[in-house]
């Protein structure tokens, strides 16, 4: 057992129906867990599914890493071990930013739109994030209004939705998926001299992506818990190999390699030290 997976007394900040927050090592900073908990409709539909929480921090490290590197600011540091990842501390905006390339879920319901349409351009949705409303659907006169975010802020988490989308539709179509939409939830941290910054934060993983086949247009996230579909963990760990964040040697059907999957520990923090460097040029040039 290496010495990352032995549990400490931290302190508890917060716990969401997937993943639980502990104080981080510094100010400022913030451990995110990823649990295995399944949750749909609000928690109405619950479920364990073993390995999920190690696949959707493993995905959502690879995912803001690299949109990262495109100049979207994310609250991700680096991985730490098989679950928890060091973040930024953020203070959460409480919008659901939800950006839809084709049909589906919800937004088929309430249209009565055929599930796969694509649509001429993409739409982005706003959701006000409380659970005892249901995250219910809200448009920029209620954010403003009700002082959840002002108009520059929604400008800008929109902006920054339509560069992931961008980024993120080139990234999967590259292994065969199709970005179907997805949700983000955004962050402010103010710096030294008050200023706001903006940034990426949660996760992002096919808990809140859908992502289909390109060919078969099969279901390869979240939606197979929520309809019952099965194979959940087989989906997930396709995506992440698919990715190139876990070898194929370590699919194991409809559970995970444990082992293989700890010893790529080391890759994502490759990836986050190289990105950690490119944030310093970035704050500190040299005069
Ligand atoms: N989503 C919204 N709330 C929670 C999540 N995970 C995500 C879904 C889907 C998108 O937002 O995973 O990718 C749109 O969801 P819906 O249910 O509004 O169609
Ligand atoms: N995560 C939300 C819930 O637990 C919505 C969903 O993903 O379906 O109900």
């Amino acid at each position: 057992m290496s010495l990352l997976s032995v549990p400490t007394r931290r302190r508890q900040i917060y716990e969401g129906k997937a993943k639980i927050l502990y104080e981080g090592p510094e100010p400022g900073t913030v451990i995110q867990y990823f649990k295995d908990d399944a949750t749909a409709g609000n928690g109405a539909k619950k479920d364990v599914i073993a390995g999920k929480g190690i696949l959707n921090n493993r995905i959502s490290a690879h995912l803001m890493t690299r949109l990262e590197t495109i100049g979207v600011p994310t609250h991700f540091i680096k991985s730490l071990n098989m679950r928890e990842q060091l973040i930024r501390q953020v203070e959460i905006i409480p919008i659901e930013l939800v950006v839809r390339n084709i049909a589906a879920g919800s937004l088929c319901k309430r249209l009565g739109v055929a599930e796969g349409s694509r649509m001429p351009r993409p739409i982005v949705e706003f959701y006000y994030k409380n659970d005892a409303l249901g995250d219910p659907m809200v448009n920029d006169d209620h954010i403003v209004t009700f002082g959840w975010a002002d108009p520059y802020e929604i400008e800008e988490m929109v902006n920054l939705a339509f560069r992931c989308n961008d980024y993120l539709n080139g990234l999967f179509a590259g292994v065969n998926l199709l970005l179907v939409d997805f949700k983000l939830e955004f962050g402010r941290i103010w710096g030294e001299q008050g200023e706001l910054y903006i940034v990426l934060a949660d996760e992002i993983s096919p808990d809140n992506c859908r992502l289909w086949d390109m060919k078969t247009k099969e279901k390869m996230d979240k939606d197979r818990f929520r309809q019952d579909l099965g194979g959940i963990m087989d989906a997930y760990q396709e995506v992440a190999a698919r990715l190139g964040i876990i070898p194929r040697e370590a699919l194991v059907s409809g559970t995970f390699n444990e082992n293989l999957m700890s010893s790529l520990e080391e890759i994502e923090n490759e990836l986050s030290e190289a990105r950690t460097m490119r944030a310093l040029n970035k704050t500190k040039p040299k005069k």
